[in-house]
């Protein structure tokens, strides 16, 4: 053990410490491409994010995913570093093109082995896995093919999954089909600041209804092939979108953002269709004829749980023809929209503090958005399966990393969930992302989510302060009333 990895917890005062239900389930998450690395071997093939990050002035600095930080090779150390810190579970990705090299027909056993050699590592040291299917990487040759905007890699992608639940399903419960397909579809095909980078809002719209349909067939495809019928969800990154003001101008902008954002997902998935007032915001730009007659009910599938990814509110305001519009919605600089049919809506950030990203902190976004997707949905547990914050954090001269402002922004967001569940949203985990610092998209690795710090020079990880606090709350189940640690003075950057 480290001298780090012995410091004490935070310490806890018992009287306001908050329990959490006995059961709930403590995580750390990662995706394939931002921690693998091993771009090239065993057989992989170029995914869309390899292609994007490899052209020039696509991510910051010309930084790409080839090594990233290494978890291909590294897998039993972080396994190690997760079992230390007493997790429940993993969320990790699979990326498709190590599974499946061209994206269609038969399976790169090399690949398979690593995610067998990965889960059976988990469960040795007592760790659930957490599977998503999808982070993002769709294979480029799928892309070459049309990408999402295209019917058929929805076929593709639900054959993927049979594939993946014929090789895992004997040891792999907790399945995810989609990881925040509105950042793979408005991101990816609208704004282009995420890979492929297109710049076309009716293939963002495209794109949308075939990551919707590519998950609906999934989980069909999953639960016919996994022998429990496995437990199986998405996870989107709902936005929890709030009015600048109260005018009703405003609140139309909302209602926009609400429908593209939000109920794009939720009405298909959940309730039956797609909301009419989205093909209303929409019209102007497609008639959406790709819409095909029984695919809402095909994307319709029963879900065992839902993941909520939530980081920050989302505020807008309409625009009036003329005026400045302010843009300021945390999802990177371009010139294209990642919102179509919402072009008079402007995007705020409110004062007050921000992590890294420049993302305001502000927790009671976690617990409006979990109280009212509950009570919409009361029947479907909820799981926090991403939330967490990069902070510019230093490494201190004895190799340690306090970061008290992740423990800070963790705690309150846990104090959020709390106050959620206590008030009646059915939420039954919380992972934290990340467990790694690691490859943060257009980014590069400028940016550092991790609870675990990592050397990018030699791959070595450090547990950070958050790491050892979050430890302590796993081990508990309960949250101490102490979070706002004082921040510390920040030690001299030695690297
Ligand atoms: O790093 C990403 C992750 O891949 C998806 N959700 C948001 C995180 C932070 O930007």
């Amino acid at each position: 053990m480290t001298a780090s990895e012995t410091r004490p917890l935070t310490a806890a005062a018992p009287s306001r410490a908050r329990k959490f239900p006995s059961g709930f389930m403590w995580g750390t998450a990662t995706a394939a491409y931002q921690v693998e690395g091993a771009a090239c071997v065993d057989g992989r093939t170029p995914s869309i994010w390899d292609t994007f990050a490899h052209t020039p002035g696509k991510v910051f600095e010309g930084h790409t995913g080839d090594v990233a930080v290494d978890h291909y090779r590294r897998y039993r150390e972080d396994v190690r570093l997760m079992s230390e810190l007493g997790l429940d579970s993993y969320r990790f990705s699979v990326s498709w093109s190590r599974v499946q090299p061209t994206g269609r027909g038969p399976a790169a056993q090399k690949g398979l082995d690593f995610y067998r050699r990965l889960v059976d590592e988990l469960l040795t040291a007592g760790i659930e896995p957490a599977l998503t299917l999808y982070h993002w990487d769709l294979p480029q040759e799928l892309e070459d093919a049309g990408g999402w905007p295209e019917r058929a890699t929805a076929e593709r992608f639900a054959e993927y999954a049979a594939l993946l639940a014929g090789a895992l399903g004997d040891r792999v419960e907790r399945w995810t089909t989609l990881n925040e397909p509105w950042c793979s579809a408005f991101l990816g095909y609208g704004s282009g600041v995420h890979a492929p980078g297109r710049t076309d809002p009716v293939a963002a719209l495209r794109a949308a209804h075939h990551l919707n349909l590519g998950h609906g067939l999934a989980v069909q495809a999953l639960r016919a092939a996994l022998p429990s019928g496995g437990r199986l969800a998405v996870s989107l990154n709902l936005h929890e979108v709030r009015p600048l003001t109260a005018s009703d101008a405003d609140r139309e902008a909302a209602r926009r953002i609400d429908a593209v954002g939000n109920r794009i997902w939720l009405g298909p998935m959940l309730e039956g269709g797609y909301p009419e007032d989205l093909f209303a915001d929409t019209a102007r730009l497609t008639d959406w004829s790709f819409v095909q007659d029984g695919d809402e009910a095909a994307i319709g599938q029963r879900l065992d749980w839902l993941g909520v990814n939530y980081y920050t509110p989302t505020v807008v305001s309409e625009v009036a023809a003329g005026e400045a519009k302010p843009q300021e919605d945390g999802h990177g600089d371009s010139a294209y929209s990642p919102w179509p049919g919402a072009d008079d809506v402007a995007f705020h950030r409110a004062p007050g503090e921000r992590t890294a990203m420049g993302w305001p902190v502000d927790p009671s976004g976690l617990y409006d958005l979990l109280t009212r997707v509950s009570a919409r949905y009361p029947d479907l547990p909820l799981v926090v399966s991403e939330n967490g914050a990069a902070y510019e954090d230093v490494v201190g001269p004895d190799g340690s990393v306090e970061d008290p402002e992740r423990i800070a922004y963790v705690h309150a967001h846990l104090k959020a969930v709390h106050r959620a569940i206590a008030d009646g949203a059915d939420v039954r985990g919380y992972f934290l992302w990340s467990l790694l610092d690691n490859f943060e998209w257009a980014y590069g690795y400028a940016k550092r989510f991790g609870a675990v710090h990592v050397d990018y020079e030699t791959l070595e990880r450090t547990p950070k302060a958050s790491a050892r606090w979050y430890a302590g709350v796993a081990r508990t189940g309960e949250l101490p009333s102490a979070g706002r640690e004082k921040p510390a003075r920040r030690p001299r950057e030695i690297r």
